[in-house]
């Protein structure tokens, strides 16, 4: 067939290095940028062919993330914006590492095995971040589309929720919004000016958010967005990318593991700051007090506000919708104690990804989904989405019941339900804190932390640790959940687990006491624990004092 050899064709100009093995990861592919562009070329070959499979548009976002700008990588978008299928994602790995001679019969496989029909139409829409690389890396996707006959949509440089965001406005035919940047500006926006006008006397300097753009397409988006936030919300943008590199000593990640500030900013006390990563879909806000004290609030404390917040706005509205928090093994034991026993929300643990968090809080009327580390969304089912119109419409509401329906339809608006989206995120909780006429200091004591510290070891073969219980306990190797166990119990409100990383090669140890000592105790003797029974390799991990 005609395509099959414009493939071949094309696939010479976009080599894959003999031998080269790399993993569709927990989000795509993501390695130095160098060793990218056959992975490109053949990941815009299978968006081609998801999209001729699902009839629909598909996404391929050029990014990684918070990564070194050296590294890149590449990530596909399912019709409703969500993470790509995992089948899919096995594809994506058994075509990326198909030797060159044996691209055409990988790419044959999948076309069999997924009965897809070859003249089925096929979209795929392309993104890509700041880096340098991005540039001929997204062109080579583009290839991989036209060389299968596929039709493309370039939309440049995007952040990686408003590529998703676009992706399922064209499959839901303009439903969700329009499929343009300016589209998503203007529903965004909107929302959050109706939002902040329940916000009594809010003084200019309330209205003012510091933000760390991570030197990153965030920092870009967001003075793109300024003119229409209308001045409800003055932005002061630092790491810019004007002068600094991207995510070095700034953005999302650098913050919430280094707990402290980046690099740039200006800090005055009591004022918030937030943080993009460097494809603005995590975010987390920090403050310094009057003592110059630096204080975070990450995911598990944005999951508590939001959710508070719909629970309240739920209770006033008469609505009985059931709203659940998804949170990962690395959530606070105080946000999950808070959550359960304070503010009775259902709380369920999913594995580390976004994609395991989206997928359980699906399954409540409203989920709200967020990782520790910044990533998170809220989603609101089709029943729920409809309850809160009727209601909002219904003459005979009284005024109460109104104001709080027409609340929460304003904050479904403002959040982006595809995934994770720090702009979103940061205008729902800007409104949030607005209409609550709450401080950041205020939000930060909901509820108090337990000081807890993350280390890596090194294992000659990280595969060995297995988990269960939602990565919470070790199934193997032998002896180690037992070993971990003891050593939990020696330390009052200790919780510790391990589990192998999905992006590095290593083993994460994660720890929580009531004292940041008995927190780095624990942590060093469980690390020590997985170096002599999983295989550790290096010299042993050192206690940290
Ligand atoms: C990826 C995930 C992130 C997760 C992290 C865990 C997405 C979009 N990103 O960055 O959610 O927290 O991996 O990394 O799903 P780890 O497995 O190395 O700890
Ligand atoms: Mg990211």
């Amino acid at each position: 067939m005609a395509q099959f050899q414009e493939v071949s064709k094309q696939s010479a100009l976009h080599p894959k290095p003999a031998g080269l093995v790399l993993q569709y990861g927990t989000a795509g592919f993501r390695t130095n940028a160098k060793l990218l562009d056959h992975i490109m070329f053949r990941m815009g070959l299978l968006a081609t062919l998801r999209s001729k499979k699902t009839k629909a548009t598909i996404g391929a976002m050029v990014t990684a993330s918070h990564n070194p700008e050296e590294d890149n990588g590449v990530k596909l978008v399912d019709p409703m914006g969500e993470m790509v299928t995992p089948t899919w994602e096995g594809y994506a790995t058994q075509l990326a590492n198909a030797e060159q001679e044996d691209l055409l019969a990988a790419l044959k496989a999948i076309i069999e095995k997924e009965a897809i029909n070859m003249s089925q139409e096929a979209s795929v829409f392309v993104g890509k971040d700041t880096r340098s690389s991005s540039v001929s890396l997204s062109k080579a996707v583009l290839d991989g589309v036209s060389a299968l006959g596929g039709q493309s949509k370039d939309y440049g440089l995007v952040t990686t929720p408003q590529l998703h965001y676009m992706v399922c406005c064209q499959n839901t035919q303009g439903q969700y919004g329009e499929a343009t940047v300016e589209g998503y500006y203007k529903k965004l926006c909107q929302a959050f000016i109706q939002l902040t006008k329940n916000a009594s006397n809010c003084t200019d300097d309330q209205k003012h958010l510091s933000v760390d753009g991570a030197n990153g397409i965030g920092a870009l988006k967001v003075r793109e967005m300024e003119s229409h936030l209308k001045k409800e919300l003055h932005l002061s943008l630092f790491n810019d990318g004007s002068t600094g590199k991207l995510n070095h000593q700034c953005g999302a990640d650098f913050v919430k593991v280094q707990q402290k500030p980046p690099t740039g900013m200006k800090m005055n006390s009591g004022e918030r700051c937030c943080s993009f990563d460097g494809d603005a879909d995590r975010i987390v806000y920090y403050y310094a007090d009057s003592e110059g004290q630096f204080h975070l609030l990450d995911g598990d404390k944005v999951a508590t506000l939001i959710s508070t917040f719909l629970k309240e706005l739920l209770t006033q509205a008469g609505l009985d919708l059931e709203i659940a928090v998804v949170q990962t093994a690395y959530a606070n034991g105080s946000s999950t104690n808070y959550l359960e026993d304070t503010m009775k929300v259902i709380v369920r643990c999913a594995k580390t990804g976004v994609k395991h968090l989206h997928h359980a809080a699906k399954e409540f009327d409203i989920g709200v989904y967020f990782e520790a580390n910044g990533h998170g969304t809220v989603l609101f089912s089709k029943a729920a989405e409809e309850k809160i119109q009727q209601l909002a419409e219904d003459s005979n509401a009284n005024d109460e019941r109104k104001r709080a329906a027409l609340l929460l339809q304003n904050t479904v608006d403002v959040i982006n339900q595809t995934v994770g989206d720090a702009i979103s995120d940061m205008l729902l909780i800007e409104a949030i804190l607005a209409i609550k006429g709450m401080t950041i200091q205020q939000w930060h004591s909901i509820y108090k932390d337990l000081p807890n510290r993350q280390l890596k070891v090194k294992v000659s073969d990280r595969r060995v640790i297995d988990t269960t219980d939602e990565e919470r306990r070790a199934v193997s190797p032998a002896g180690l959940q037992e070993a971990v166990d003891t050593l939990v119990k020696k330390y009052s409100q200790g919780r510790s687990f391990v589990r192998p990383s999905g992006t590095e090669d290593v083993v994460r140890v994660y720890a929580e006491a009531e004292t940041q000592e008995s927190a780095d105790a624990l942590a060093h003797e469980v690390s020590l624990a997985v170096y002599r029974l999983a295989g550790g390799v290096g010299g042993e991990p050192k206690p940290l004092h």
